[in-house]
């Protein structure tokens, strides 16, 4: 069959030895996200219609204003997941706590975890914007039909198994990897089926493209003023191009295609920085990394990154290698001045 009318299902199955170390769960898993993405596109592309948006008047873990659709996707995956039983256990940005999957046999046979944001970049919902789900599966490390513990979400991103996002945008996009390159699906939503519309995909080396909230730059670090600088001093290739979405997926997704990097460091105000590792950096880093691009924290790969908490927030650098590499430079010459 030609490729680019590849189903996301017949994808799955011809390239099952991707998942060749599950029995069919890996591939039942990705089969619960495209149906959970698919609810979640409909009612994404509806919510100027129906009154679902505004905030909910609660806060999350993060203390955020919680969007109703923000509520609505994290139930839509959670349930999609648990009904189906294919994890032993899920962490989601919307949930304080991990989610324990109860099988319906002693225990919990099944060997994924997955973590997720389900409506990454919610603010952006009320002014008609791009967001996205981002996920991530592990492997549980904890013994097969013991209930899951904390220490099977806590492992580093280079033990992922699989990663991706949906892009809710002018189309719904799934972008996944499960370490053996970077596919995109396109859903055509008058059937409902997702289509093999972005395969093997590749970041460019280099871009000239930088994608950073300019608004923070004060309370910024001294590398990342001065490679902010840079990209705005004219000179051979720059001064560069300055997008800006304020959702993690739709940025990220541009800058793959088109080549870029995506500045979240750490601030005054985020002295941690602000995107969490588990669930939003992790995967994207995987994805990157897979499609030829790097992933660092300002000094070292954010996948090495070894988890203490669940909700962990780290400065993230991800895009174009020679990018990232050049952010790096910046950071550390700034140390070494100091
Ligand atoms: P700021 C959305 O809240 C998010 O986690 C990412 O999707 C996005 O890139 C970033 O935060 C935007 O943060 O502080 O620029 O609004």
């Amino acid at each position: 069959m030609k490729e680019n009318n590849l189903t996301l299902g017949e994808f799955i199955i011809e390239n099952q030895k991707e998942f060749q170390y599950s029995s069919g769960e890996l591939s039942r898993i990705f089969n619960s996200i495209k149906l959970a993405a698919k609810v979640v596109s409909y009612k994404v592309n509806k919510a100027g219609l129906v009154d679902i948006i505004g905030g909910v008047g609660e806060k999350n873990v993060q203390g955020e204003d919680q969007q109703k659709l923000d509520v609505y996707a994290n139930e839509v995956f959670i349930q999609t997941l648990i009904n189906r039983e294919i994890v032993c256990g899920i962490a989601s940005e919307e949930n304080d706590e991990y989610i324990t999957v109860q099988g319906s046999d002693e225990g919990n046979n099944n060997k994924y975890v997955l973590l997720m944001d389900p409506l990454d970049g919610s603010s952006n919902i009320d002014v008609n914007a791009s967001v996205g789900t981002i996920f991530s599966v592990y492997r549980r490390i904890s013994e097969v039909g013991t209930p899951v513990t904390l220490e099977d979400f806590l492992q580093p991103g280079t033990a992922q198994v699989a990663a991706g996002y949906v892009l809710y945008g002018t189309s719904t996009v799934l972008v996944y990897t499960t370490g053996h390159g970077v596919n995109g699906f396109t859903l055509n939503p008058a059937i409902g089926t997702f289509y093999l519309s972005h395969p093997k995909m590749k970041i460019p080396v280099d871009g000239t493209i930088y994608s950073v909230n300019e608004g923070n730059y004060v309370h910024f670090p001294r590398g990342i003023k001065d490679y902010i600088k840079y990209c705005q001093t004219e000179e051979e290739d720059r001064p560069y191009t300055s997008r800006y979405i304020g959702s993690l997926a739709p940025d990220i997704h541009r800058n793959i295609i088109k080549g870029g990097v995506y500045l979240y460091p750490t601030s005054t105000k985020s002295p941690k920085g602000k995107l969490r590792l588990l669930y939003e950096c992790n995967p994207m880093a995987f994805i990157v990394e897979q499609a030829g691009g790097k992933a660092s924290d300002g000094f070292s790969r954010i996948m090495e990154i070894v988890p203490t908490e669940l909700h962990e927030r780290c400065p993230f650098f991800c895009g174009s290698s020679n990018m990232v590499d050049k952010v790096e430079d910046f950071m550390l010459a700034a140390k070494l001045s100091k």
